[in-house]
């Protein structure tokens, strides 16, 4: 009986043990880009998330020390592919990326960086009245699927110019009539003359996957999701601490209800106290000076580095 007992237990932990090493092997592997606008913010987010990586970021391949993931440094515009043939579990990339390349992936989480819009835009004295401009007309892209989406919407029949690069150029060579590009501050669109008439997509940098993940690697995403979530939370609200008349502290509290509730210390002067609670970075303004006008001092407001709820 012992002997049966033993061996029993013997091949529970071999069990449990292969199911671990097996567990621990797996990998989560994330494409990033490899240079360019989304590089440092992507390798930032992780890095939020408390994930560390050996002899810095400028492999083409690098390996978490503290988390079970693999680094894959790619050109953006090769990150869906990649994902949707399972060479990378996961990436993070531009929904104008994501949308233009109408791969098979899912969009797991905006990542609230890499802000952009897809837009057209026209030489500046052109009178443009609506998206019907447009028909018969030559647009110069590096978006053909998106811009042509657009334009069977609006059932307009017009001519995509594809090319690679420097797409604000064209209509002053006299390549295209309109354009189809990213914009942000919209400078490069006012120093090729040109100005921006519609927009076809708001963008910015996701996390996307794979749709047939194991689940073991669905585990790990769950885990480096609730991360990323908990960075995400603390970026948008702010600590705030200040002083209030005890007989103003039920206005205040409803000002700032924080979490649960603000937490309130008694100051060393009678009738006064101390309040702490969390704000959302929206209304902090508005917030601010109904504080004031209710008689709340010494307001100090921090960041937050993350925020579980
Ligand atoms: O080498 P690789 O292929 O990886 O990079 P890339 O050169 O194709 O892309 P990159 O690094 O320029 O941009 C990566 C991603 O950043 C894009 O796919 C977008 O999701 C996002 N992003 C955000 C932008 C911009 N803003 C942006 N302004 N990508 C490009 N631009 C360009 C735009 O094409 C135009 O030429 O910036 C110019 C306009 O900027 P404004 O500020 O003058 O309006
Ligand atoms: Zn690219």
């Amino acid at each position: 009986m012992v002997c049966n007992n033993t061996l029993f237990q013997t091949k529970a932990y071999y069990n449990v043990s292969l199911f671990y090493f097996k567990y621990m092997e797996t990998k989560l592997k994330i494409a990033l880009q490899k240079s360019g606008r989304l590089y440092e913010d992507s390798v930032k987010i992780l890095k939020e998330c408390g994930i560390e990586f050996q002899n810095g970021m400028n492999k083409l391949l690098n390996e978490a020390v503290n988390f079970p993931m693999q680094v894959l440094f790619l050109r953006d515009d090769d990150i869906p592919q990649y994902v949707e043939d399972n060479i990378a579990d996961i990436g993070i990339v531009g929904e104008n990326i994501v949308y233009e390349s109408n791969k098979n992936v899912e969009l797991v989480e905006k990542l609230g960086f890499g802000k952009c819009r897809l837009s057209i835009a026209v030489p500046r004295n052109e009178n443009y009245t609506d998206a019907h401009y447009l028909a018969g007309k030559r647009i110069a892209t590096t978006y053909p699927f998106l811009l042509q989406q657009f334009l069977d919407t609006n059932q307009i029949k017009a001519e995509i110019h594809i090319i690679s690069g420097s797409v604000e150029i064209t209509p002053g060579l006299g390549l295209a009539n309109a354009i189809c590009d990213l914009v942000s501050s919209g400078s490069t669109l006012f120093s090729n003359g040109l100005k921006e008439t519609e927009v076809i997509l708001n963008s910015e940098a996701a996390l996307i996957s794979n749709k047939n993940l194991t689940e073991e690697k669905k585990l790990l995403l769950k885990k480096l999701l609730f991360r990323i979530q908990a960075v995400k939370k603390a970026k948008k609200s702010k600590y705030i601490l200040l002083n209030a008349p005890d007989d103003k502290l039920d206005i205040i509290c409803n000002l700032i209800p924080g979490m649960k509730s603000p937490t309130i210390l008694p100051l060393g002067i009678p009738g006064w106290s101390s309040l702490h609670s969390v704000v959302q970075e929206d209304d902090f303004w508005n917030i601010i000076e109904s504080l004031k006008d209710n008689g709340a001092e010494g307001i100090l407001v921090t960041p937050i580095e993350k925020l579980v709820l």
